[in-house]
């Protein structure tokens, strides 16, 4: 028979071998789920077409709002981090795919400001001409003028869904999925520019492009002239602008000329149009003094004179 002392030791191993059988499990578990997180965060982060969130993304946003705040003041005070912490709120822990014109609506409202009647300039197919001409004369406004188009100009961005923090390896490529971080913010924020818009708006349109003035998806076309408001809105008034060195494609009475024109009629709005609007065909002449278009004493300088379509 054996003794009590034998018995009570081996019902001792017995527990501590289930304890350690129990602590072995744990450790286990927790391996599999830590190994398990990191190969999901790996192949997320590299998983989309489009390059990874801006470098310092925090930092640069951070230093622009207080920038902007610092060479338009009358635009009064803004929460700079509270805008930062909105920006990065709308996609944290979001699939980068999942995001909406929603997720940014406190952001807009946080960085939202009043705009002038008269000085919204909205643009298609012609960023670099419509933002050297508003840098070289103040009157106007595009949305990346406005601060939070400022902000998120030439940045992209998209965060993680398992964890928080940006995913600075891959981001959707604008048309990969529809709601994606960077087109979805850019679409809520031209829908409030647009609709903050007042008076005259003028639109910027390349008459060298090929394939029309604007793409059928393009946000002038699909947020931006639905959300002007007609009773605001006096009229749009476009500019159509050739390349010095290019062809011109795209002219007030071409096609796809007639063809917005009865987009934003059916808008509920005016519209006129100008050929090469003399102010910024000034500004491309800087490029190009030697060109017909710049002479002084020609007779391009009557094109400026806007032609009412209604
Ligand atoms: P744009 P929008 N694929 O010159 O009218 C890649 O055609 O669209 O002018 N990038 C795109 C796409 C796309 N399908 N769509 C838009 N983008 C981005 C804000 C891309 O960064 C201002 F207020 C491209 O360089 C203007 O009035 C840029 O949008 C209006 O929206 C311009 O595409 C101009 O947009």
């Amino acid at each position: 028979m054996p003794s009590k002392c034998t018995s009570s030791w081996s019902w001792k191993k017995i527990l501590l071998l289930i304890v350690g059988l129990f602590i072995s499990l744990v450790i286990i578990v927790a391996a599999c789920i830590v190994i398990y997180t990191r190969t999901q965060n790996q192949l997320e982060t590299k998983s989309w077409k489009g390059k990874g969130t801006s470098k310092y993304l925090k930092e640069i946003i951070i230093g622009r709002c207080y920038n902007y705040l610092t060479i338009n003041p009358a635009i009064g005070e803004k929460d700079c981090y509270g805008i930062w912490e909105e920006f990065a709120k709308a996609v944290y822990q979001k699939k980068p795919c999942n995001i909406t014109e929603e997720n940014y609506r406190h952001l807009t409202e946080l960085a939202g400001q009043t705009i002038p009647c008269h000085k919204s300039l909205l643009w298609s197919k012609t960023n670099y001409l419509v933002h050297r001409y508003t840098k070289a004369t103040q009157d106007f406004l595009t949305l990346e003028n406005t601060l939070l188009g400022y902000l998120a100009d030439g940045l992209s961005w998209c965060g993680k869904s398992h964890s928080s923090g940006m995913n600075f390896q891959s981001c959707p490529d604008w048309n990969e999925c529809d709601n994606n971080s960077v087109s979805s913010f850019w679409k809520m924020a031209s829908a409030a520019f647009a609709r903050a818009s007042c008076g005259v708006v003028n639109i910027m349109l390349n008459g060298s492009a090929y394939g029309g003035v604007t793409r059928n998806e393009s946000i002038l076309r699909t947020i931006e002239i639905p959300n002007l408001n007609p009773r605001t809105v006096s009229e749009v008034r476009i500019w159509v602008m050739n390349d010095l060195n290019d062809h011109n494609r795209n002219s007030c009475n071409s096609e796809s000329l007639m063809e917005l024109k009865h987009y934003i009629e059916e808008h509920n709005l005016t519209s006129s149009c100008v050929n090469n609007y003399r102010p910024a065909q000034l500004l491309q002449c800087i490029e190009n003094p030697e060109h017909a278009a710049c002479n002084l004493c020609t007779k391009n300088i009557k094109r400026s004179i806007p032609q009412k379509y209604s």
